[in-house]
């Protein structure tokens, strides 16, 4: 039953058409008879009602008929669609997008991630969606894919993108305050550029900037001052800051302890004017890692 679909967007492309096609033609169709009757039996023209017809065998089982040969397809095209969207083409790549409050990761088998997801172009890639914490949704608009990520629910979608390029991802289920900061991109790349990209994967020493990008943390801190879901890192080495700390307010100077700490235990220490929104990251980052993001903090002024 499943046709031999190349991608996602022919799948759902036909069926919208067949569907949307049938329905302009139904509305047109419909609302011309129902204007020309209008006129042509005008009471003005017809003060009394002549016809003597009080059924029609044929007319009635024409429009039992056709209409239900009509639903039948569109639901036989829309399930074919459906199992097309489902059923992921054999030797498909494997990636795990996860999804968290509120950036995106995406974890490649050779242990590389990045806030990007990047693609060999022609080559179907199956995507795991992986939820930390509240309901998120995966959405490519390109690609015509959108599924929910339900936390602790397994559930993927699959997808080739036909030619190099960027498409946007997006989050479409609310998930609270940075919800539309939630957008990250496909990044397709030809098969060879591809297998490169894959290849570097970080080393050991891996850049500050890198794991902030890894770990999610610039879905919600900018580097460059702008103001998101949480304080910007730009300049907050050796600040003042006014927090709350176990519910008294009190001020503090930033330091390396406060930053290692308000990684591990954020809610230690809300900075004033934030909500305590962030997840812990304790058991969740090697001390090198932390040591490399601590020290990039310190370099941001
Ligand atoms: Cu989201």
């Amino acid at each position: 039953m499943t046709p031999q679909i190349q991608t996602t967007t022919e799948a759902v492309d036909q069926v919208f058409l067949l569907i949307f096609g049938i329905s302009v033609v139904m509305l047109l169709g419909i609302a011309a008879v129902m204007v020309y009757f209008a006129v042509r039996y005008h009471h003005r023209r017809h003060p009394q009602p002549t016809s003597q017809v009080s059924s029609n065998l044929w007319l009635e089982i024409t429009w039992t008929v056709l209409p239900t040969l009509i639903v039948l397809a569109m639901f036989y095209y829309g399930w074919a669609g459906y199992l097309a969207l489902r059923n992921v083409p054999e030797g498909a790549m494997e990636v795990k997008a996860v999804a968290r409050m509120w950036s995106w990761v995406f974890e490649y088998e050779n242990g590389r991630a990045s806030d990007r997801l990047y693609v060999p172009v022609g080559r179907p890639v199956k995507v795991h969606l992986v939820s930390e914490d509240v309901l998120h949704s995966f959405y490519v608009p390109a690609f015509r894919i959108k599924r929910d990520m339900v936390p602790g629910m397994d559930n993927y979608v699959w997808f080739v993108a036909p030619e190099a390029g960027s498409y946007h991802v997006f989050c479409a289920e609310y998930c609270g305050t940075g919800h539309a900061d939630m957008i990250t991109r496909v990044e397709a790349l030809p098969e060879g550029e591809f297998i490169a990209w894959l290849a570097r994967v970080e080393d050991e020493g891996a850049g500050g900037e890198d794991l902030l990008r890894r770990h999610g943390c610039l879905g919600c801190h900018s580097l460059d001052g702008a103001q998101m879901a949480g304080p910007t890192f730009k300049g907050l080495y050796g600040r003042e800051k006014r927090v709350l700390s176990e519910g008294r307010e009190r001020t503090l100077i930033v330091d390396a302890e406060y930053l290692r700490r308000s990684i591990l235990q954020p809610k230690a220490d809300v900075v004033v004017g934030y909500p305590p929104i962030m997840p812990d990251y304790e058991g969740r980052l090697s001390e090198e890692d932390l040591e490399a993001m601590v020290e990039f903090l310190r370099t941001l002024q």
